[in-house]
């Protein structure tokens, strides 16, 4: 039955298009739900938790998106869509789940994007947070969508956010806002990459802080009136979080004053240096206590598949940093781990996600590397480093790890760090780092 003409139409029946569905359901909007896909995931969970609610399947109807007076779009979906487009075009709003969120949201939001490191910076401020015994909620892209997260009693959200959830936020209206760095990546969504560092600055509307990258040029704002931006990364000086010398020893530092000693970081690599600033400066922004922010560092081990030591087989060393599905993470882990003279053998390929691999060659030219490709682009890699390092092809994680095993000597190290997305070869990154780590475990070392 219809019984009101504001309907919205709810796209993806993802993870987001199921939270935006519970969400409107509990405002109770009246919605339909639409998915690109012919048999989309989740349809039977979603026909029994909104029965009579309208599904459609596969390529959008235009009719139905003009009979909502608002798309909310699935973060997979781009707006580009011609359907959606048009839609727009008449005057339809086009948003997202995050665009909800703000609406809602009671509480500061610390909205952290970047190609790289959100998800490590994302977590760590989050756990400062806890350790100072703040109420907060972290989540967005980095697993638990935004809207799952709203709750009166959240003191503090931290929130990470990827460029396709930006390009539909109007106005975030961020307590603190930061693109942590800015490499080529999701560029076969974008036009260029002037479109995607477009949808990445759309973090800084409305934000009450700016933390920007010192190293980065690409992340400060082009216009940000009335806001003074905080640097982080670098040396320290005043109006940043940098590093200092003292006696010696290397500090974090907030302006030139230390705060702690850098070798009191877990997380390995200097790449995890740059991002303990990041969220000390985003952190200090957002008014959690400096002492709860170093406890929280020094106790913080790093997460699952970035940069991760697996094992020693035979005086050589495995790293898994899976979640290197872009050249620039890629390049920051390379130059994280490499001990020149020893050999880092590199496993890399998958889906490239049309990025120009020649980026790479410098910095494995630049050390003792070879390389193990995998997966669908391996061709166009190839193509791109033969000339600077050695190349072996493989057919499966297992026969990769084995290879690799085989051209190292003790004291070498083997990283996995794809710079490419899995889903040509793995479910997903967190399945293909569980196949490299079990396949270490097979390895024949004795
Ligand atoms: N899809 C269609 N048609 C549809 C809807 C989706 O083909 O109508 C496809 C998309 O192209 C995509 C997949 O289905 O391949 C999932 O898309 P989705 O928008 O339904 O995704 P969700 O399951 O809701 O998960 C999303 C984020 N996924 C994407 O942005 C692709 C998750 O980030 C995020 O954790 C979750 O919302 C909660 O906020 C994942 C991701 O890969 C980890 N993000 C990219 C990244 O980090 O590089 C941006
Ligand atoms: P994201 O959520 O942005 O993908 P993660 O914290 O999950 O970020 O890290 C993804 C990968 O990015 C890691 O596996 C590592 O290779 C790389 N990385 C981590 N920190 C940095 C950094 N500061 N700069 C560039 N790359 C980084």
């Amino acid at each position: 039955m219809i019984a009101t003409s504001k309907v919205k139409a709810v796209i993806g029946t993802g993870i987001t298009g199921l939270s935006v569905a519970r969400f409107l359901a509990a405002q109770q909007q009246a919605f339909v739900l639409l998915d690109t896909r012919t048999t989309p995931p989740n349809l039977d969970k979603v026909k029994q938790e909104f029965p009579g609610i309208t599904i459609e399947c596969g390529e959008l109807n235009l009719h139905t998106l003009l009979a909502c007076d608002e798309i909310i779009v699935s973060p997979g979906v781009a707006v580009a869509t011609p359907a959606i487009e048009q839609a727009k075009q008449t005057g339809i709003p086009v948003v997202g789940d995050i665009e909800l969120f703000v609406r809602y949201a009671k509480a500061p939001i610390v909205a952290i994007t970047g190609s790289n490191a959100k998800s490590t910076v994302t977590t760590l401020v989050g756990e400062m947070a806890k350790t100072a015994g703040i109420n907060v909620a972290v989540g967005g892209n980095l697993g638990t969508p935004a809207l799952e997260l709203l709750d009166n009693a959240v003191e503090l959200y931290v929130m990470e956010l990827s460029s396709f959830q930006l390009e539909t936020v109007t106005k975030l209206n961020a307590k603190v806002a930061t693109i942590l760095n800015i490499s080529a990546d999701h560029l076969d969504r974008y036009d260029n990459m002037r479109a995607y560092i477009l949808a990445k600055l759309r973090v800084y509307f409305g934000a009450e802080h700016i933390v920007v990258n010192r190293k980065d040029v690409l992340t400060h704002p082009p216009f940000a009136a009335g806001v003074k931006p905080v640097y982080f990364g670098g040396n320290a000086d005043f109006g940043s979080f940098g590093l200092i010398e003292e006696n010696g020893e290397e500090y974090l530092a907030k302006n030139l004053t230390p705060l702690m000693p850098a070798r009191d970081l877990t997380i390995r690599g200097r790449h995890n240096v740059d991002n303990a600033l990041a969220a000390l400066a985003l952190g200090d922004a957002a008014g959690i206590p400096m002492d709860a922010m170093l406890t929280a560092l020094k106790n913080f081990k790093g997460l699952k598949h970035r940069c991760e030591f697996v094992s020693v087989k035979k005086g050589v060393e495995f790293y898994n940093d899976s979640k290197g599905t872009n050249i620039g993470s890629t390049l920051a882990a390379v130059q994280g781990l490499a001990r020149d003279p020893q050999q880092l053998i590199v496993i890399l390929g998958g889906e490239g996600k049309g990025q120009d691999f020649t980026e790479l060659a410098p910095a494995l030219k630049a050390i003792n590397s070879q390389v193990v490709l995998i997966g669908r682009d391996a061709p166009i890699i190839e193509h791109a480093v033969e000339n600077v390092t050695r190349v072996t092809h493989a057919t499966s994680m297992q026969d990769a790890v084995n290879k690799a095993f085989n051209l190292a000597n003790s004291g070498d190290a083997v990283l996995l760090s794809p710079a490419c997305a899995s889903f040509d070869m793995f479910k997903n990154y967190e399945d293909r780092g569980e196949k490299f780590c079990a396949a270490v475990q097979e390895l024949n070392a004795s």
